[in-house]
């Protein structure tokens, strides 16, 4: 067990925030709408890399605040904050000297938000970590899954791991002071040898840290289930269930599906009865604003925990 699992243990509730290129396009491109998953539309519609990469031009999310941010992640009572630093589409959130295909050197706005966000959660005692996609990255001719563009079998995972997943990860690690969770998604490229050595080497930046099941080959500190699944009976050990509060993990423009405050505390409730936390997600948009229906119903969530002595 990691020494450090115990904030995890007792978390029960955390906020989600899957955030990109693909927030700008709110679930559409060239006139063509989307449903689900806005964070795949580069996939979905076969974007060629070079031409995605056109949209970080005029990514310029004015309107984020990390003090709202944070603080609506208090209010909800929530202990913990999980957001893309690289999702598939392979564009950096954050300040990173590994490549120019980041928030500072590609686009109009040209600031970190993420250092201001790792202070503003930590400053409430929200435990702050990235979500980090190590494998999949459409915007590399050697990272995963973009047969679009590249010939799947002449990638070289390692060459990819070695000069962008590996250098970012390092910078996540040491730039944003202590994390609580580093969250590797879809897994690929490495055997589950060369996965406990990615491990151990990462671990020694941050032994504090803890890491996501699906780094892959059933390592990891505590287990994620499948998104939107709940056990049925309760489950030993530590885990978290998934869900993304309307139907895409990232911003898509028609999609109002939003789970009302009733819902959400029966999710809630449902999780914490079965011995887990619930990660919960909001896709912000490309101008930096949280859904209004994601704003208000979290906040009716937390008023009802906090009223109910649940928070
Ligand atoms: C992954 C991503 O591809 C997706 O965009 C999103 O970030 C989500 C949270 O994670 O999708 C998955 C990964 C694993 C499962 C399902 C969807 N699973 O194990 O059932």
């Amino acid at each position: 067990e990691h020494p450090n699992i115990k904030w995890f243990k007792d978390a029960k509730f955390g906020m989600f925030i899957h955030w990109g290129l693909y927030s700008k396009l709110g679930g559409e491109w060239k006139g063509k709408k989307y449903y689900g998953s806005g964070e795949w539309i580069m996939s979905q519609g076969k974007i060629p890399a070079k031409e995605y990469e056109q949209v970080a031009a005029g990514f310029n999310p004015i309107a984020f605040n990390a003090d709202e941010w944070a603080q609506l992640t208090a209010d909800a009572g929530m202990k913990y904050m999980v957001i893309t630093a690289k999702h598939h589409e392979g564009f950096s959130m954050y300040d990173s000297k590994v490549t120019s295909f980041d928030m500072v050197d590609a686009t109009p706005y040209g600031k970190d938000p993420m250092k201001p966000l790792s202070e503003a959660t930590r400053k409430r005692g929200i435990q702050f970590g990235f979500y980090y996609s190590q494998f999949q990255d459409w915007h590399e001719p050697n990272g995963g899954k973009n047969s679009w563009d590249f010939d799947e079998s002449k990638k070289n995972y390692q060459l990819y791991y070695q000069q962008k997943a590996i250098p970012q990860i390092k910078e996540l690690l040491t730039k944003y002071g202590p994390l609580g969770i580093l969250w590797f998604d879809t897994p690929g490229g490495m055997t589950k040898e060369q996965t406990q050595s990615f491990i151990d080497s990462l671990r020694l930046l941050q032994p504090g840290c803890l890491f996501s099941s699906r780094v892959g080959h059933g390592l990891g500190d505590y287990k994620d289930l499948g998104d939107s699944e709940i056990p049925a009976t309760p489950l030993r050990g530590a885990w978290e269930s998934l869900y993304t509060h309307n139907d895409s993990w990232g911003y898509i423009q028609h999609d109002l599906n939003f789970k009302t405050p009733e819902a959400l505390i029966q999710l809630l409730a449902q999780v914490a009865s079965r011995g887990g936390n619930l990660l919960l997600n909001v896709g912000p948009d490309g101008n930096g604003r949280i859904p209004e229906y994601s704003i208000r119903f979290l906040r009716e969530t937390g008023k009802w925990l906090k009223e109910n002595g649940a928070s």
